[in-house]
């Protein structure tokens, strides 16, 4: 990985031990130049005036706050016109209806969340049908329904990272939980998936998962799902839940419990929902990416097939503004980078 990308991505210090870890699953920025490659026509310019709509799973999410405002200031910079819509619940089907808008408006650009990995895929082919391309970005739909996903990390690195540190948070030993979003969420699922390859690593041998439940990505279903492992699972060691809702829910359930401090808590979270209950020490550390490079990127690469630069193919190459050079791998994904992980000594640095 190119040292600018690195600084780009404002790493900790804690991270730089965590990237030795992911090394060889972040593989993702081309050392090479920026010669726009790979079966499209463009001159290697972003079109001026592509209009770029950004679907989050849901609007009232302040992690899609931060990555839409990311995918905002990249369509600023080459002077396209942004919007965001998309609905407040995070449901299977939820953005169906604003797909089709969108479509009817000839967007030339959608990014998109998606909530469930099939049940957009009509909507989505209509609006490619239609003239746009369609990048997913955080949550993937079927790979053959879309131009590009934008992926955060690859799973096998996040599933790796919340593997680790609820490991080391227990002292290697005793039952943990996942608290989940939605159900049918695509992202979710994979890492769900990878984490649990992850633990039958030896080293996690007595790390046993005994449950995951699903908070739907809402604060307050999050935090009851809480309370009740509490109360099912009276010996539980650990929580890894694995989106910003539900591990700030959760951190607030222990917060205010008598399990603060004995139950830990690790997860995929926002340094500004996760600062006080890392400052009160309800919970040790977490992780994330930056959500608004994860915008930004997904912008550009939007933006570089609707100007033609690249065709979506492995092996296409474009420049996304200040994070630098990206080549698309195997199915259409492009890979942002690996997480931070935040902790007392950092997260006063970050303010996302
Ligand atoms: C929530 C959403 C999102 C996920 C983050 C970590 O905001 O579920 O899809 O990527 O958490």
């Amino acid at each position: 990985m190119r040292g600018t990308r690195t600084a780009n991505l404002r790493l900790g210090a804690s991270v730089l031990a965590l990237a030795t870890v992911l090394v060889g699953t972040t593989a993702c920025a081309s050392d090479e130049g920026s010669t726009p490659s790979g079966g499209a026509s463009g001159d290697g310019t972003i079109r001026s005036g592509l209009s770029v709509a950004f679907l989050p799973k849901q609007v009232n999410n302040p992690y899609f706050t931060v990555s839409d405002n990311g995918g905002k200031a990249a369509v600023a910079e080459f002077k396209g016109e942004y919007k965001e819509v998309g609905p407040s619940e995070a449901s299977a089907s939820s953005q169906v209806s604003y797909l089709n808008t969108l479509t009817q408006q000839g967007s030339d650009v959608i990014a998109v969340s998606a909530n469930d990995p099939n049940a957009i895929c009509g909507a989505v082919n209509q609006a490619r049908q239609g003239g746009a391309k369609v990048v997913t970005f955080d949550s993937d739909t079927n790979p053959d329904c879309r131009d590009l996903f934008v992926n955060q990390v690859t799973g096998q690195g996040i599933a790796e990272t919340q593997v680790k540190l609820i490991s080391e948070a227990i002292g290697g030993e005793g039952k943990i939980a996942i608290l989940s979003a939605t159900a049918n969420a695509t992202n979710q699922n994979a890492w769900i998936e990878l984490m649990k390859t992850e633990l039958k690593k030896p080293e996690y041998a007595k790390v046993q998962l005994v449950t995951t439940v699903y908070g739907n990505d809402e604060d307050q279903k999050s935090f009851q799902e809480t309370q009740g492992l509490l109360a099912s699972y009276p010996d539980l060691e650990g929580i890894v839940s694995p989106t910003t809702v539900g591990v700030a829910a959760a951190a607030r359930y222990l917060s205010g419990s008598q399990y603060k401090g004995k139950v830990a808590l690790t997860g995929l979270g926002t340094p500004n929902q996760m600062r006080e209950f890392v400052k009160n020490g309800t919970v040790k550390n977490f992780a994330l990416w930056n959500p608004a490079d994860l915008g930004y990127l997904a912008a550009y690469a939007g933006a570089a097939l609707a100007s033609g630069i690249i065709a979506g193919k492995e092996g296409d190459r474009f420049t996304a503004g200040k994070l630098g050079e990206y080549t698309v791998g195997a199915d259409g994904v492009v890979v942002l980078g690996p997480p931070t992980v935040f902790d007392a000594a950092n997260v006063d640095q970050f303010d996302f």
